[in-house]
């Protein structure tokens, strides 16, 4: 049996999961990466889970790759470390119709930094910081890191960061568009559980289309984006909360929400 290198916890509606290798800075091993995948499958179709939040144990966030298990000989073969650990993991977070939110709580380094990067909303402390380490050590940025980057910082920053490793601040972070906040670190764990509390009470179909549309737009052209917005508009038109949104607002009162 392997150790709990994941922890899932059911927080009211949203689900906590916590990356647990903190001796070794959260970076993931096969069992790790696994378990992470199960933890994402539970979040996703548990009908009651409305919103995720991901974090790490201990001073860091995730520093990747265990490297001792990718250079060990019995460690699984380095394609297969991509095919079936991270690329399963990116999907899944960009899959999941429910909001994302990371609390980035110290160091984010090369699949780390990216498997932040691919959440809804990435909070940082602001001793946090990110770094694509994958070039220090001969390889490319993978779990989507080629991906998410030029489009979240643009070309030229994704190209210094990528090639360079350089590491980047939280604030940094927030400043070229990388995260959305960064977090006084005392705070860090209270703001973001509230954020994903938020999020939690909002309409969930409504969230979970926005978030299609948002995917699909990075292959799009116009026409094709505002044709998926029509048949998404029309899907969210058919939803219990927007009909319970419609009504509070006529009634003046504060909308309650179920997610359906
Ligand atoms: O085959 C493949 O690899 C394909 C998959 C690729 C995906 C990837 O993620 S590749 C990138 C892998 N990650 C890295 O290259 C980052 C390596 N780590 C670091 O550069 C530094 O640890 C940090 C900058 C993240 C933090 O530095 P610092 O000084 O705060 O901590 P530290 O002293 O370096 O690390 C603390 C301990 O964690 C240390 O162990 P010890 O000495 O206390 O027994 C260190 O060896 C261990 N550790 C940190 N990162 C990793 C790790 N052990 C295994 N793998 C790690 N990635």
């Amino acid at each position: 049996m392997s150790a709990d290198y994941i922890l899932y916890e059911k927080v009211d509606s949203i689900a906590k999961i916590t990356l647990n290798r903190p001796d070794v800075l959260n970076s993931f091993c096969r069992p790790m990466a696994l378990q992470m995948q199960d933890a994402l499958r539970d979040a996703a179709d548990d009908k009651t889970v409305r919103a995720i939040f991901i974090t790490g144990n201990g001073r860091a966030f995730c520093a990747g790759q265990d490297l001792e298990e990718a250079t060990s000989e019995d460690g699984p073969e380095l394609q297969n470390i991509v095919k079936e650990h991270y690329n399963p993991i990116i999907r899944q977070i960009r899959e999941v119709e429910k909001p994302v939110v990371c609390a980035v709580n110290g160091v984010a380094a090369g699949a780390g930094a990216n498997i932040a990067l691919a959440c809804d909303f990435v909070l940082a402390a602001q001793a946090a910081s990110f770094i694509q380490a994958f070039s220090k050590i001969g390889l490319i940025p993978d779990s989507g890191g080629t991906f998410f980057l030029p489009r979240l910082v643009g070309m030229q920053r994704a190209t210094a960061l990528t090639m360079l490793g350089t590491r980047v601040s939280a604030q940094e972070a927030v400043a070229m568009g990388m995260i959305y906040q960064a977090i006084e670190n005392d705070n860090l764990q209270d703001e973001a559980m509230a954020l994903a509390t938020k999020l939690a009470a909002m309409p969930t179909k409504g969230l979970g289309l926005t978030k299609r549309a948002l995917n699909a737009s990075w292959s799009n052209d116009l026409t094709e984006q505002l044709n998926v917005e029509e048949a998404l508009q029309t899907e969210a038109g058919s939803t219990y909360d927007y009909q319970e949104g419609v009504n509070a607002f006529l009634e003046k009162r504060k909308p309650v929400f179920k997610g359906e």
